[in-house]
C-alpha cells in the first residue's frame, strides 16, 4: 500500500471539488465569499476530509457519495481556524503560512466568513440528505453521519473544548482537564471524520467499533505530535 499516493489522490479529489460547494453570492456580499475562499485556498493538509473518504473506502463505500460530507468537514475545520486566530481568541497573525483571515479582511468579515463556512457545511449536508429522502436506508445513514459531524464540532466537542481551553488559560491544568481539552477540541472531529465515513460506507457495528478505537488513538497521536 502506497500511503502517500492514496493520500494525495484523495486530497486532489477534495481540491477539485470543494470550491464548487461554496455559495454563489451577490456582488453586494462578495466580501464574505472572498474571505471564505481565501482561507479554504490557503492550503492545509486536508487531513479530515481525506480521513472521511478513506474510512468510507475502507468499508467498500462509494467515496463520491461521501464527498459532500468530506468537503463540509473541511469547511467546519477551516471556520474553526479562522475564529481561533481572532484577536479575542489566539490572536494569530498567520495561518497556513499566510496572513490570517482577520488580518486581510478585518475582524467583522472574518467572523462572518467563519459563520458562513459553518452554515455552508450544514447546507451541503442538508441538500445531500434531501436528495435521497425517499430512500429510508440511505437517508438514515446520511443523518447518522451528519449527527457525528455536528455533535463533534458542536458544544459537546470542538466548541466545548475551545471554551474549556479559554476558561483554563490562566489556571493550573490537571491532567484530566488537559485530556478533556485535547479530546474535545481536536480528537472529537478527527473521530467524527472516520465514523461518518464508515457509516456512509455501510460499516457494520464491529467494524465501526474498531475504527472508532483507531480514530481515538490517532487523535491522541496527532495531539502529541
Ligand atoms: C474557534 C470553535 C473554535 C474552535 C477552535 C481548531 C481549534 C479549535 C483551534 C486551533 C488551534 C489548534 C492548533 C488546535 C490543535 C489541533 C489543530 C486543529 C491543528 C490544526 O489542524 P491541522 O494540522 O491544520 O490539520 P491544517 O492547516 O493542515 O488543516
Amino acid at each position: 500500500m502506497d500511503f502517500e499516493k492514496i493520500y494525495q489522490e484523495k486530497k486532489l479529489i477534495i481540491e477539485n471539488n470543494i470550491y464548487s460547494y461554496l455559495p454563489s453570492l451577490d456582488e453586494k456580499s462578495i466580501k464574505v465569499y472572498n474571505a471564505m475562499r481565501y482561507s479554504l485556498e490557503a492550503g492545509g493538509k486536508r487531513l479530515r476530509p481525506v480521513l472521511l473518504l478513506s474510512a468510507c473506502e475502507f468499508c467498500d463505500g462509494d467515496i463520491y457519495q461521501a464527498l459532500p460530507y468530506a468537503c463540509a468537514i473541511e469547511m467546519i475545520h477551516t471556520y474553526s481556524l479562522i475564529h481561533d486566530d481572532l484577536p479575542s481568541m489566539d490572536n494569530d497573525d498567520f495561518r497556513r503560512g499566510k496572513p490570517s483571515n482577520h488580518k486581510v479582511y478585518g475582524e467583522a468579515i472574518a467572523i462572518l466568513a467563519g459563520d458562513g463556512l459553518l452554515n455552508t457545511a450544514m447546507e451541503i449536508i442538508c441538500i445531500d440528505i434531501s436528495s435521497s429522502i425517499k430512500n429510508l436506508e440511505t437517508t438514515t445513514k446520511k443523518v447518522l453521519a451528519a449527527s457525528e459531524i455536528f455533535e463533534a464540532s458542536g458544544c459537546k466537542g470542538m466548541i466545548g473544548g475551545q471554551a474549556a481551553d479559554i476558561d483554563f488559560e490562566k489556571k493550573e491544568l490537571s491532567e484530566d482537564v488537559l485530556n478533556y481539552i485535547h479530546i474535545k477540541k481536536t480528537s472529537a472531529l478527527l473521530t467524527a471524520c472516520i465514523r461518518a465515513g464508515a457509516i456512509l460506507g455501510n460499516a457494520d457495528e464491529e467494524v465501526l467499533a474498531d475504527l472508532t478505537e483507531f480514530a481515538k488513538n490517532m487523535g491522541l497521536a496527532f495531539q502529541i505530535t
